[in-house]
C-alpha cells in the first residue's frame, strides 16, 4: 500500500517512468492522515516556495482551503515569477490574470480576464464566500474587486516583462504562444523565459493541500500565456479544467497549454478516473495519454502536466514532455520532484 513512509521509494519509480501500483483511492480511510500530518503540494519549482506559507497554516492544524491561498498568494507577490502582476502581457501589452479555488465540500469561486489586481486568488475566494456564482471575468470582476476593498494597481508593466513585449513587437508574428516547452530549439518569439536563476519561468502556480481534518482543497493562479490574444482565457480559472477537488475521491491541477486541458475536462476527470480506482499516478497518465491521442502532431510541440493527490495522501504527477516538477511537503519531507512523462526527451 503506499503511504508516504515509502513515498521515497515511489518517487524514485515516478521518476523513472513506472506507473505506481497504488490502493484503489474509492474510499475514505481518514485514520491514515490524521496520523500522518498534512500534505501539501504544488506545480513547478515556484511550489518549494508556496508551500511554506502553506505549510505554516496546515502544521498548526488550520485549514486546507486557508493554506492554498495563502500558498499561491505569496507566488502572485513575488517579482521573480511569472505569475501575477510581474507577469508578460497579452499581445495588446496588458496583463491579464485568471484564479480559481475550491473546497472540500464543492464550493468553488474563480475570476478570468482581471487585471490590476494584484491576487486573483483571493477575489476568487470572495467569489466563492460572498456571491452565489461561481466566475466573474473581465470588467466585472475587478469591479467586485475594488468593492471588496481589493486596491486598484498600476497598469505599468514590470520592467522585465516590458522588456519581453518590447522584443516580442519587433519579432511578432501572431503566432499561438507555447506554454512551458523546453524546447531548445525554439529562440523565437514565444519561446518560454528563463528566469535570473536559469530556471524555466513558468506563468502558473496549482497548489493542493490535505490538511490535519482530513479536508482536501486546491488553488490555481495564473497570467496565462504571455503575448496571448486579447480576451484569451485558459484553464486555469475553470473549475473542471485547471482545479477539481472532490473530498470522497481526491484532486488535481493542471499546467501547461490550457486549451489542450480544458479540451479532455483535465483535472476532474482525473478525480473521476481515480474514483473509479485508479491510483493518482494512473489517473494523470491515463489523462495525458489521452490529450496525446486527440491530437498527436500537436503533442509534440505542447506542454500539459498534471498533479494529483488523493483523499489517503497518494500522489501522482505526469506530463507530456519532460522537464515538469512539483513540490512535496509533509511532515518528514520538502522536496522538489521531477514527474516522469510521455515522451522521454525533447
Ligand atoms: C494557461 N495553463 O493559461 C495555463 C498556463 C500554464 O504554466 O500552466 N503555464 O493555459
Amino acid at each position: 500500500m503506499f503511504n508516504r513512509r515509502n513515498f521515497v521509494k515511489k518517487v524514485g519509480m515516478l521518476t523513472a517512468g513506472v506507473t505506481v501500483q497504488g490502493v484503489s483511492t474509492g474510499s475514505s480511510n481518514k485514520s491514515i492522515f490524521l496520523d500522518q500530518g498534512p500534505i501539501v503540494i504544488s506545480t513547478w519549482d515556484a511550489g518549494m516556495e508556496a508551500n511554506i506559507p502553506a505549510w505554516a497554516i496546515l502544521e498548526k492544524g488550520g485549514l486546507a482551503l486557508d493554506a492554498v491561498e495563502q500558498g499561491v498568494r505569496h507566488t502572485e507577490n513575488s517579482l521573480n515569477c511569472c505569475v501575477g502582476l510581474g507577469a508578460n502581457p497579452d499581445r495588446d501589452g496588458h496583463v491579464t490574470l485568471d484564479a480559481c479555488i475550491m473546497d472540500h465540500n464543492h464550493n468553488c469561486g474563480a475570476v478570468a480576464f482581471l487585471e490590476r489586481i494584484k491576487h486573483p486568488i483571493s477575489v476568487a475566494r470572495r467569489v466563492m464566500e460572498k456571491t452565489p456564482h461561481v466566475m466573474l471575468v473581465g470588467e466585472g470582476a475587478q469591479q467586485f474587486a475594488l468593492a471588496e476593498g481589493f486596491k486598484l494597481e498600476s497598469d505599468q508593466l514590470s520592467p522585465a516583462a516590458q522588456a519581453a513585449y518590447t522584443d516580442w513587437l519587433h519579432q511578432s508574428q501572431y503566432k499561438s504562444p507555447s506554454i512551458n516547452r523546453e524546447n531548445k530549439n525554439d529562440h523565437g518569439p514565444f519561446a518560454p523565459t528563463r528566469l535570473q536563476n536559469g530556471e524555466w519561468n513558468h506563468d502558473t502556480i496549482g497548489m493542493i493541500a490535505l490538511d490535519k481534518q482530513g479536508n482536501l482543497s486546491g488553488s490555481c493562479t495564473t497570467s496565462g500565456a504571455g503575448f496571448k490574444m486579447r480576451g484569451r482565457v485558459g484553464d486555469s480559472p475553470i473549475i473542471g479544467a485547471g482545479l477539481f477537488v472532490d473530498n470522497q475521491v481526491g484532486a488535481c491541477v493542471a499546467t501547461g497549454q490550457g486549451e489542450d486541458v480544458i479540451r479532455v475536462a483535465g483535472a476532474s476527470t482525473v478525480v473521476e478516473l481515480m474514483r473509479q480506482g485508479k491510483t493518482p499516478q494512473q489517473a494523470c497518465e491515463t489523462i495525458i495519454q489521452r490529450v496525446v491521442q486527440i491530437k498527436k502532431e500537436r503533442a509534440k510541440n505542447i506542454q500539459v502536466a498534471f498533479l494529483a493527490l488523493s483523499n489517503r495522501g497518494e500522489v501522482g504527477a505526469f506530463a507530456i514532455h519532460p522537464g515538469f516538477s512539483f513540490a512535496y511537503k509533509d511532515l518528514q519531507r520538502s522536496e522538489l520532484i521531477k514527474a516522469a512523462s510521455w515522451f522521454k526527451s525533447n
